[in-house]
């Protein structure tokens, strides 16, 4: 029996988890699932990363000891991924004796391999990443590539891995594997960096008491993410060589989001090169899901409100709109009317209507699953596509293209309706005649309906168990196997009609309900934690300016906008504003506003803005921001 050995990110324990973490973790339980389901002995991994300086803040921030803290948040993980269905083998949490045994094994064999040096560093440093950057990564305004935020120059005395010695043999595996790093996108950015030259990276930290202490150097903690790479091989037994290390490792898949691709595709073979462990045999990042065009994340404050998507449409619905909506690898940007008009199309319409109209056909006319005995025109087509189905699937879910896995099995789904109304299935109750190939007909689709069935318990295992029970099948029992032949259901059982599995919905009622939810009615500022303090070198990186309005105009086609012409006093800018339903143009000349000068300039419907203003923004009213009493145009506002 082959096995396969699938990881998620762990995540950080500093945040509760959000659209963005449970996306990479279905879609991780959506291909252990699969891999089960084709008789592979599979082992599935997600957890949590709980040591490190954001950790060490916050519960100094709480007033409460750093284990308390991730005591309090290591559940809402668990209690998530349950309700979500998740089929993972283990729930690693780095705070664990295991995971630290396993750590310190791992930096001691480094250490042994020669491979770690003591050095002063020196960098650009991001606290949100726990991450330094150099001058390239930066650019000129010394940003943080993820944040956009200032990041700090640090000095600091630390051990580093010698990843540079290692740049070779890691270009030359990557060649020589196309499938190493997946998607191409992410394996030619890895390739870049690679080619581009290597420099060690410090593993330690002298200035965080939270951690997992050196073994070689008790003063200083390994480096967060240093120990969070060790957990793939860590939750498997690593410490103690044990069983399941020595069955699963290498990693089939390690899945996450594109922002981590680095640590796992470049630090983390190169640490296993180092002690001549195998590499896992893919790194495979997806795309981020945003909301208005801007990555869902909790330090945002712009997550969507899972608990009300999944009262409204069905937890099934819940995964099967997230793998299928957005072509997996690429971001894809949430927005309620898509859910609602992908689930009346797919569910409600395609597969629903499938089922609906299958069963009552046989319930009216049969009350039983009929015997297949005439066969006719179309049966072999339907047969011969319900077969291809599966190898595509099987073809798709191994590109991990789980989106078009889904849109293939939805192409079966929607032949299988085509096929109902080229037979006119309905007419051919008339007479005893044309009962046998009515007969027939619907066992097709039922047949097909089994197929289905078991392709899409990946993505949907209730509904997959749901129609499976309404074709008289148990729900045991339906691994790839069981529908590799045609004509495993077996007639005679008795059948009722169906309850409608996805009952359609109102998109005007939904997304209005949707959007009166309590995280969508949470606005920005309310929903400010102690996640989001910024530092007063971060505040001050920000160049606020009194700005002018000169004109204003519409902006044709676009009912939002409005285009802006400032006087900044030294100079003149355009700046793109949301604020047209807000406020007639006329009525903006002469005001005075507040500006974010050193805002990167942006196109906006093609339009360059050269920053931004400022405004209070509520859920249905809008005000500009604006001054006391008049004031020089390019003032600083401090
Ligand atoms: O990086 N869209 O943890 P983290 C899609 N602890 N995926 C998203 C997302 C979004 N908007 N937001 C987050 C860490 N993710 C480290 C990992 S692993 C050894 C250590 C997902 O809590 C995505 O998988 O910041 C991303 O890579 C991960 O959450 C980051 O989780």
């Amino acid at each position: 029996m082959s096995t396969f050995y699938i990881t998620t990110p762990i995540y950080y324990v500093n945040a509760e988890p959000h659209l963005g973490t449970a996306y990479s973790t279905i879609a991780a339980d959506v291909l252990a699932r699969y891999h089960r389901l084709k008789g592979d002995d599979v082992f599935f991994l997600t957890g949590v990363d709980e040591h490190g300086e954001n950790i060490q803040t916050l519960a100094a921030e709480k007033g409460i000891s750093e284990q308390d803290l991730c005591d309090q948040m290591a559940p809402t993980f668990t209690k998530l991924w349950n309700k979500l269905n998740l089929s993972n083998d283990i729930f690693l949490r780095t705070t664990s004796e295991f995971h630290k045994r396993g750590a310190i094994k791992f930096l001691s064999a480094l250490h042994e391999a020669g491979d770690i040096y003591k050095d002063k560093y020196k960098g650009y440093y991001c606290r949100r990443c726990e991450s330094f950057y150099t001058n390239r990564e930066l650019g000129d305004n010394k940003n943080c590539p993820v944040h956009k935020l200032p990041t700090e120059w640090v000095e600091e005395e630390n051990y580093f891995f010698a990843l540079s010695k290692y740049q070779d043999r890691l270009l030359a595996h990557i060649r020589a594997n196309p499938e190493f790093i997946q998607p191409e996108s992410r394996r030619n950015e890895i390739l870049n960096v690679v080619e581009s030259g290597l420099r060690d990276v410090s593993i330690s930290r002298g200035s965080v008491s939270w951690g997992i202490p050196l073994p070689f150097d008790q003063t200083h903690v390994i480096y967060v993410w240093i120990e969070a790479l060790c957990n793939y091989i860590t939750a498997l037994g690593y410490a103690d060589d044990g069983e399941k290390y020595r069955k699963y490792w290498p990693a089939d898949i390690h899945m996450m989001g594109k922002d981590i691709t680095r640590f796992h595709a470049i630090i983390w073979p190169a640490m296993l090169m180092a002690i001549d462990l195998p590499l896992p045999k893919q790194i495979f990042a997806h795309g981020f899901l945003t909301n208005q065009g801007e990555k869902i994340s909790k330090t945002k404050g712009n997550v969507i409100d899972i608990d009300a998507l999944i009262g409204e449409f069905g937890l099934d619905a819940f995964r099967y709109f997230f793998m299928r909506e957005f072509s997996f690898g690429n971001d894809g940007d949430y927005a309620h009317e898509r859910f609602v008009l992908r689930y009346n199309a797919d569910l409600a319409n395609d597969l629903g209507n499938l089922l609906s109209r299958t069963l009552g056909l046989v319930a009216k006319n049969f009350g039983a699953v009929p015997e297949p005995t005439t066969p006719g025109e179309f049966d072999d087509e339907v047969k011969e596509m319900a077969r291809e189905t599966i190898n595509k699937v099987d073809a798709l879910m191994n590109q991990r293209s789980l989106d078009m896995a889904l849109e293939t099995i939805w192409e079966l789904v929607r032949r299988v309706n085509r096929y109902i109304q080229q037979t006119q299935v309905w007419s051919l109750a008339k007479s005893e005649e044309t009962k046998g190939r009515m007969g027939t007909i619907l066992y097709n689709c039922m047949e097909a309906l089994r197929t289905v069935a078991v392709l899409i318990s990946p993505f949907m295992p209730d509904t997959a168990n749901r129609i499976r029970q309404h074709i008289g099948l148990d729900e045991s029992d339906q691994g790839l196997d069981t529908v590799a032949q045609w004509g495993g259901l077996p007639a005679g059982k008795t059948i009722g009609r169906a309850q409608p599995l996805f009952p359609r919905k109102d998109l005007k009622k939904v997304v209005e309900q949707l959007e009166s939810a309590p995280e969508a009615k949470a606005e920005k500022p309310q929903a400010k934690t102690t996640d989001n303090l910024i530092s007063m070198s971060e505040f001050q990186g920000m160049d606020l300016r009194v700005a002018e309005v000169l004109s204003a105009e519409r902006i044709p086609k676009a009912d939002r906008l409005l285009k802006l012409q400032v006087d900044l006093g030294s100079e003149k800018r355009q700046v793109v504003a949301g604020i047209a339903e807000h406020y007639a143009p006329e009525d903006l000349v002469g005001k005075q506003v507040i500006l974010v000068a050193n805002l990167e300039p942006a196109k906006i419907r093609g339009i360059e803005s050269q920053g931004m203003v400022l405004a209070a923004a509520g859920k249905k009213e809008l005000a500009l921001a604006t001054f006391e009493k008049e004031m020089p145009p390019g003032t600083q506002v401090r």
